[in-house]
């Protein structure tokens, strides 16, 4: 299928286990978040048209650290997914620690993208990360993710409930080309922005 728009050139340029161990630049960059298997990753591979640039998993809990991909205007900061509970105590702990610590302190944040399924979006540990992002004044983009899984009919009433709700969202499928180009636009507008 021939496709006339452009997809994210992006690079993945490393990961962090911890805060202080991140990425030092100064362009901008935006958070990419969500429960576990929600599909950050695969959005990701979506946008920049490729295959394996970031690990995605049926087994949930994939993206342990936070991986830091490059594009033109500036970075993207994949998350690891939250909710899945067969990551260790200890890991929830460090967790619970770092990601405020990342919210209140990386300077060249400037929003973050909340991924949640389609199919049960917006649960309670969602709830919690909007929480989170508003309390340090982070603009959010939520991405209802698979919508190949359900109807149209469906995915629109979603949509305009979960926009009502909570904020500006958009209806994502890896295999829906205009809704990957929707969201290519929306993440060039917020780093360049
Ligand atoms: N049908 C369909 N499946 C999808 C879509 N996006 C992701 N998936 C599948 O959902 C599963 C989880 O996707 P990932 O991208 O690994 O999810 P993640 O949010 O990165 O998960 P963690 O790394 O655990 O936080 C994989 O089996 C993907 O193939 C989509 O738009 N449609
Ligand atoms: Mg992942």
């Amino acid at each position: 299928m021939k496709l006339n728009f452009k997809f994210l050139e992006l690079m993945f340029i490393g990961s962090a286990a911890e805060f202080d161990q991140c990425l030092q630049h100064d362009k901008r960059e935006i958070a990419f978040v969500g429960a576990s298997n929600a599909g950050k990753s695969s959005a990701i591979n979506a946008i920049s048209n490729q295959k394996k640039l970031a690990k995605t998993s049926k087994t949930p809990g994939k993206t342990k650290l936070f991986n830091f991909f490059k594009t033109k205007f500036g970075y993207i900061v994949d998350f690891p997914g939250y909710g899945y509970s067969k990551v260790s105590k200890s890991q929830k702990k460090d967790w619970a620690r770092e990601l405020p610590k990342y919210f209140s302190s990386r300077e060249n944040l400037v929003g973050a993208v909340l991924f949640t399924d389609i199919r049960n979006p917006m649960r309670e540990l969602d709830l919690t990360m909007l929480e989170m992002l508003a309390t340090y004044d982070l603009p959010v983009l939520i991405v209802l993710t698979k919508t190949d899984k359900v109807s149209k009919e469906e995915g629109e009433a979603v949509y305009k409930k979960i926009n009502n709700s909570f904020g500006d969202s958009l209806n994502f499928s890896i295999k829906d080309n205009a809704s990957i180009e929707r969201l290519v636009k929306k993440i060039s507008g917020l780093l360049s922005s």
